[in-house]
């Protein structure tokens, strides 16, 4: 990688960091023994024939050791916490088997593939009723990213996610195989979920922390771990990094001001590095980044920190030199040339606490809000119209497409924003253009991704259709769920 500029920028707007909330509950340093970093395990197949892979995903309930002492009740997709990592190849046909252990319904969203609406992407109209499965299959057609899967039902997602259900994907393809980037997991490739969380006597209380413009936890962890360390047996590590908190905003740094370069973004592999040494990731977005620990020695200590808090420790170890560079050019993309004669398509987000609407309203089940035809590129301008107190940052994410930031305010998109991505954080007052495409169809949300917005109905629902292949798409309400009437 040719000489390049290193930014040391977090980019955003520092007036509306979630700090500046007047419930924001500031992260403290858990005064608690180091252990760890817990590497998610790689869910295996229960069957491979040919081309065809076979998955069983449970959630279910169990407990975990987090604090010293009692163990915490949590959720977990085969797993007590979080979940096994699900490693999917580009061009496979997925045959998943959902099953759901927990005492209420739930549902599986795949954030970030783009498989069809409403029901294989685990959104609302997909409910699993406890003791229940349901069957779903897609065959991929994506580029390598990092995803991750997290449950849907509204209006429980923000709880639900709370007490501990989600789990990283980590696609692959034939591209980004051939880069030169560390991929052993879980030895020089690792998934790092960021997440808060409250503790009462060692327990999760949703309800008493609940905040309706998100809800905040005082301690940190990753992957689960609170304190953890990951030993560094190699002079490149990948950190495919998740913020997969209800609320919190991650302004990530490293103790020593290390640099790192970002390659990759929610959708994929970016265009080219970018090198940083400040990182901020709102609700739902994802980073992959690559740190060069070659300027360190063995006993030394990084610690990956969000503002003034530690998150984790880098403790490096004995490493083989390795002086592979990257190249100024990564991946291709695609050129997406606005279809002629469309309209920009308008979209609002709009206020704080209970008052949060998208584009004036509250969700609706069974109301769809717009249609895009499947392969047409339609610019979208996204508005944080910012108007109550000093304003919010609205993590703004569509599901079944990725698009590419044009602009902010008409403005350059920051550096690091150059590739697909499915969320993107929109500033108070600000309105940021999108690209978007989609290329599978059915009925899609796009919402807020702090999840207690969504949860209290800034959603709307999108139709991707194709003209020459009408569908219908069949939606439930509330009450269907509720009632378990009108099944999907
Ligand atoms: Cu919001």
């Amino acid at each position: 990688m040719s000489e390049q500029k290193v930014y040391n920028d977090y980019f955003y707007d520092e007036p509306v960091y979630d700090l500046h909330d007047g419930g924001y509950v500031p992260l403290k340093v858990p005064d608690v023994p180091e252990k760890p970093l817990t590497i998610p395990s790689v869910l295996k197949p229960d069957k491979v024939d040919g081309n065809d892979v076979w998955y069983t995903i449970r959630a279910q309930a169990g407990e975990t050791q987090i604090l010293p002492g009692a163990k915490t009740k949590t959720w977990g997709y085969n797993a007590s916490l979080l979940g096994q990592t699900v490693v999917l190849k580009d061009g496979i046909h997925y045959h998943v088997h959902i099953v759901n252990e927990l005492p209420e319904v739930t549902t599986l969203h795949w954030h970030g593939l783009n498989v069809p609406g409403p029901v294989t992407d685990g959104g609302p109209h997909a409910p699993i009723y406890p003791g229940e499965s349901r069957d779903i299959d897609f065959i991929l057609n994506q580029p390598a990213q990092t995803d991750w899967i997290h449950p849907h039902p509204c209006p429980n997602t923000a709880r639900q996610v709370w007490n501990g259900l989600a789990a990283a994907v980590v696609v692959t393809d034939d591209v980004e195989s051939k880069l030169p980037f560390p991929r052993n997991y879980g030895v020089d490739d690792i998934p790092v979920i960021l997440q808060d969380r409250s503790y009462h006597d060692n327990q999760l209380d949703y309800d008493a922390d609940y905040d309706v413009d998100g809800t905040l936890g005082d301690t940190p962890l990753v992957n689960g771990t609170v304190n953890g360390v990951f030993k560094v047996t190699t002079q490149r590590v990948r950190l495919r990094i998740l913020n997969g908190a209800d609320r919190r905003e991650y302004r990530l740094h490293f103790s020593d001001d290390h640099e790192f370069t970002q390659v990759g973004s929610d959708g994929g592999i970016l265009p080219a590095p970018v090198k940083l040494t400040k990182l901020m990731l709102t609700c739902a977005e994802r980073a992959e980044v690559i740190v060069d620990f070659g300027d360190h020695k063995p006993g030394d200590r990084v610690q990956l920190m969000s503002d003034d808090v530690p998150l984790m420790t880098f403790e490096i170890g004995k490493f083989e030199p390795d002086s592979t560079q990257l190249p100024d050019h990564l991946v291709d993309l695609a050129d997406w040339e606005p279809t002629p004669g469309l309209p920009v398509e308008k979209t609002v987000m709009s206020g704080m606490d209970d008052e949060v609407r998208l584009d004036g309203k509250l969700f609706d089940m069974q109301r769809i809000d717009r249609k895009q035809k499947l392969g047409d590129v339609v610019d979208w301008d996204v508005t944080n119209t910012n108007d109550m107190g000093s304003g919010m940052i609205h993590p703004f994410h569509m599901h079944g497409c990725h698009f590419l930031v044009l602009s902010r305010n008409g403005k350059a998109p920051y550096p690091n924003e150059h590739g697909y991505k499915d969320v993107v954080g929109v500033n108070a007052g600000e309105t940021v253009r999108i690209r978007v495409m989609f290329d599978v169809p059915g009925v899609f949300m796009y919402h807020c991704h702090i999840l207690e917005h969504e949860d209290t109905g800034m959603m709307a629902q999108i139709e991707a259709y194709d003209p020459d292949h009408p569908q219908t798409f069949h939606l439930l309400s509330m009450d269907d769920v509720n009632n378990r009437t009108n099944q999907n």
